[in-house]
């Protein structure tokens, strides 16, 4: 059965821009060696008519199709089928639809509008509270209204939207979709999102009210910690640009497009901005502002101000949107000795909180501050938010109930402290979840709760930093599309939720940052005051993330969107280092960050070197470039050969011979075959005489598990995830981390907190670990060659845990492993997807005694014995589900 279909990675997208969509579904079987024979995909417009039929298409292992019809149409729904035949000729078939946006910038008559910049508010003199307003001179946000009629209500209607900026719209006082932080962070200066919704429910016969709301966001509110400037790093102001597109019954349409016949006002919303916070003043709330009997020419409303027509840059969003995803209840409510309340979320996250304030009269304000631990006086930590206040303001109207939740802005934090009530209830106030909402695909759990408070600790920092970009951090004035972070949590990320759609949305901005020299930057979003040229690690994230995505996704548009910009960022390093030794050009080298023990930095920078060749050799070859493929792959082969005349020794020692060195030697596969054992032998003795123990930065963390593993230690990954010493990833969990934290030493009891200017507790880069704990303690992996998990890989790694299970959603399908280790007994569930076929190692002290489903392996059905290694029996399986039991200890 297909099931999960999607259209460009997503689930029903509306407004996409890509004119050929890859099409693509999952498959579930419930017997066992059940593989497709083939599939057929047919595309229908909404009248039945048929606009594409791929015919049908012999290929056992296709789980996806580009769209190969005629042209589409903008603002268009189309249905798809796909149907698959299994090997013994029956079908099944599911259903599903997409719709285009507008398809091309030229589509567009809307216009940028605005409240006129030139008409200064009468602001009141700050009061406590409003310090950000004072300091920081922000600006109110902006409404935007427009009434129109319609003769009847429309059978279609659809709303096209973004901001310079942030956007909330309304449709008759209803808020449109459920985007948040819309339209989200791109480089406005060369591609600004819009979305699509679907409003036909909210439009009537008759009179009827657009109205939005716009504030600063990414566009003019303050980003990253550059201190020359005072927010405004695109632009000064807000601006809205909207179309409404109606479909009558008799097949006739009109549009409703921001122009200069819009009415603006400054909003009740005294200031909104993603680092300082929000302030909400009630007293200036006029209800009904947005529904369409509102006063056409009431107190504070003018002509809106058409501020640009500028088009060109408009594109559909391709990733998932910033959703409200879960609420966490408070989990205790302190009263403060000096008035006000201290409020505990028990989960460091990105959002924000909703209030119900009670009992206030008309002026009063209720201050909420944002921190993510308390003092040794138990008091809210704020001095690692570096500049950003984080502080949201209510300034009460005459309500007797008021309930309020910031719209424009987020923190990250866990603590909230709240002053201004005289009472709180912790029913009353509820922390609101933000993030990207990229479906989870993933679930682990181990015999070891401590492993399972790390893989939720991991998978909260995952959370809090996909919000719209992927983030370094959540909370201080910096939350910037890092690009080694990005890279180093990426196999982790991948097999928590399903980020396709996510990462090729970013990969636009990191393609963005290529300066024309071919550099990467470090960060993407490029942004003014984070230097230009990518240091070694950061930069090569632009060859490993469309790799990485590549291999989960199985979608070689990965690289075919890339290559160009992978080979440009190979060039320009060559260029500058022509002994392929990586020594100039780097930019700011920030080496192993953060690592207890530093790698010399051209180690560093010259593995990285070979493995962006490499892989650029790799991705050119699947896309038919065989000329650069042999270029870079000839490229890959000089650089590793100068990494080891010049750093490695005749035995296989690695010049610095740090953990890192030689996990960037060994992970990115530089070594000749004969100085591997060496270098294997070399790593394990520095991790032993660590304690054992980590001495890896933020590029090195991530591969000392699986690298370990993979050389036949996976005994020593193991020690190094018990360990609860700092450095470690225990170390954390056991001192109140709920995520992992930017240092390894962010906080001990001895020291107290690390250095307020650089201390995130809410930092995924050193999580990088999650990845094992699928791939190695639960054994749930692709083949070295495989994409898009054709190929499974399952090889638990028990150490000495009794059970560990694992279960992901793969492009193909369902994956899922789980043992236990009982009374000298390994018992091995695995699930396998129709289509695939896995080699599953099975550890045991009894290879010949094996046996599946009760029965011994070599007559169980559907399963081949492939070999046996030292303590385990590997056999090859298709589809289904199996049981292996063996003999171990
Ligand atoms: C820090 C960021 C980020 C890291 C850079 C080098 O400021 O938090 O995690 O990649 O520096």
């Amino acid at each position: 059965m297909p099931y999960g279909l999607r259209c460009e990675h997503r689930a029903e997208p509306l407004g996409i821009d890509e004119p050929e969509p890859l099409l693509s579904w999952r498959l579930s079987s419930g017997r066992r060696g059940d593989a497709p024979g083939g599939f057929r995909v047919r595309v229908r417009a909404e009248d039945g008519a048929q606009v594409w039929d791929s015919g049908p298409v012999d290929d056992p292992s296709a789980v996806s199709v580009r769209y190969g019809g005629p042209a589409l149409r903008p603002r268009t729904r189309y249905r798809w089928t796909v149907e698959v035949t299994g090997t013994d000729g029956a079908t099944a078939r599911e259903e599903s639809w997409f719709e285009t946006g507008m398809l091309s910038p030229s589509a567009w008559s809307a216009a940028w509008i605005t409240h006129d910049p030139s008409v200064q508010d009468v602001v009141d003199a700050p009061e406590e509270g409003e310090v950000a307003l004072a300091d920081h001179g922000l600006q109110p946000a902006v409404r935007l209204r427009r009434a129109f009629e319609a003769p009847a209500a429309p059978v279609a209607a659809r709303l096209y939207v973004t901001a310079r900026g942030l956007y909330e719209i309304r449709v008759n006082g209803t808020r449109v979709g459920d985007a948040e932080l819309a339209p989200g962070w791109t480089d406005y200066r060369d591609r600004i999102d819009y979305q699509a919704y679907d409003v036909t429910g909210l439009v009537r016969t008759g009179a009827n009210m657009l109205a939005a709301t716009i504030a600063d966001g990414w566009w003019s509110g303050f980003v990253g910690f550059d201190e020359r400037r005072s927010g405004a790093h695109y632009g000064t102001f807000p601006q809205l640009l909207a179309e409404l597109h109606l479909v009558h019954a008799d097949g006739s349409a009109d549009v409703v497009a921001t122009c200069g016949d819009w009415q603006s006002a400054r909003s009740p919303v005294r200031y909104a901005d993603l680092l300082m916070g929000e302030c909400h003043d009630l007293r200036r709330e006029t209800p009904g502002w947005d529904l369409p009997d509102a006063g056409h020419d009431g107190e504070g409303w003018r002509t809106a101000w058409v501020a640009a027509t500028d088009r060109s840059r408009l594109t559909a969003s391709v990733a998932p949107p910033v959703r409200a995803v879960r609420e966490l209840p408070a989990r205790t409510v302190t009263p403060l000795a000096g008035g006000g309340f201290l409020v505990d979320f028990g989960q460091n996250f990105a959002g924000r909180v909703r209030l119900t304030a009670r009992g206030l009269a008309p002026g009063d304000r209720v201050v909420i501050r944002h921190g993510e631990a308390l003092d040794e006086a138990g008091a809210l930590y704020t001095a690692n938010l570096r500049t950003a206040d984080a502080t949201d303001v209510l300034i009460a109207g005459g309500d007797a109930e008021t309930v309020f939740e910031p719209r424009f802005t987020y923190h990250g934090f866990r603590y909230a402290e709240v002053t201004g009530l005289s009472a709180l209830d912790a029913g009353d106030i509820t922390g609101v979840v933000l993030h990207s909402d990229t479906p989870w695909a993933g679930e682990f759990t181990c015999s070891d709760p401590d492993v399972d408070r790390l893989h939720e600790a991991i998978s909260w920092g995952q959370r809090s930093n996909f919000v719209g970009v992927p983030t370094d951090c959540p909370q201080r004035d910096e939350r910037l599309g890092w690009l080694a972070d990005a890279q180093v949590f990426l196999p982790t990320a991948c097999l928590n939720a399903d980020v396709a759609a996510f990462f090729d949305g970013w990969l636009r901005e990191v393609r963005g940052a290529q300066s024309p020299d071919g550099a990467f930057g470090n960060v993407a979003p490029r942004l003014a005051g984070v230097s230009d040229e990518g240091a070694p690690g950061w930069g090569d994230a632009g060859v490993l993330v469309p790799w990485h995505l590549y291999r989960v996704y199985g979608d070689e548009r990965f690289l075919e969107r890339n290559l160009d910009a992978m080979c440009a960022w190979v060039d320009h390093v060559h260029r500058h280092n022509p002994d392929l030794v990586w020594s100039n050009r780097t930019g700011p080298h920030f080496a192993d960050w953060l690592a207890p023990t530093p790698t010399p930095r051209d180690v560093l920078a010259t593995a990285y070197f070979a493995r962006s060749a490499a892989l650029t050799a790799r991705a050119a070859e699947v896309v038919g470039s065989e000329e650069a493929a042999a270029r870079y792959g000839a490229l890959a082969a000089h650089v590793r050969k100068t990494f080891t005349e010049r750093f490695v020794s005749a035995d296989g020692r690695v010049h610095g011979d740090t953990q890192t060195a030689y996990l960037l030697a060994l992970a990115f596969e530089l070594l000749p075959d004969d100085l591997v054992p060496g270098a294997v032998r070399r790593l394990a003795e520095l991790v032993e005489e660590a304690g054992p123990g980590l001495t890896t930065g933020f590029l090195g963390v991530g591969l000392i598990a699986p690298v370990l593993d993979a050389h036949g230690r996976a005994d020593l990954a193991h020690a190094l995830l018990r360990r609860t010493d700092p450095p470690s990833w225990l170390y954390p969990l056991r001192h109140g981390a709920t995520t992992v934290w930017e240092r390894w030493d962010g906080y001990t009891p001895e020291r107290g907190f690390q250095a307020a200017a650089m201390n995130s507790f809410n930092h995924y880069a050193l999580g990088s670990v999650g990845e094992w704990l699928y791939r190695g303690v639960a054994g749930l992996d692709q083949a070295p060659g495989s994409t898009g998990y054709r190929e499974l890989l399952i090889r638990p790694r028990p150490g000495a845990l009794s059970g560990a299970s694992a279960r992901y959603e793969s492009v193909r399908g369902l994956v899922s492993t789980g043992w236990t280790r009982r009374d000298g007994v390994f018992e091995l569930r695995v699930a396998v997807p129709p289509g695939a076929t896995a080699t599953v190692h099975i550890p045991t002290d009894d290879p010949a005694g094996v046996r599946e489903g009760g029965t011994p392996v070599a007559d169980a059905p559907g399963v081949s014995v492939a070999g046996t290694g030292p303590r385990e029996l590997r056999c090859r399986i298709g589809s289904g589900d199996y049981r292996f039991t063996a003999a171990l200890q």
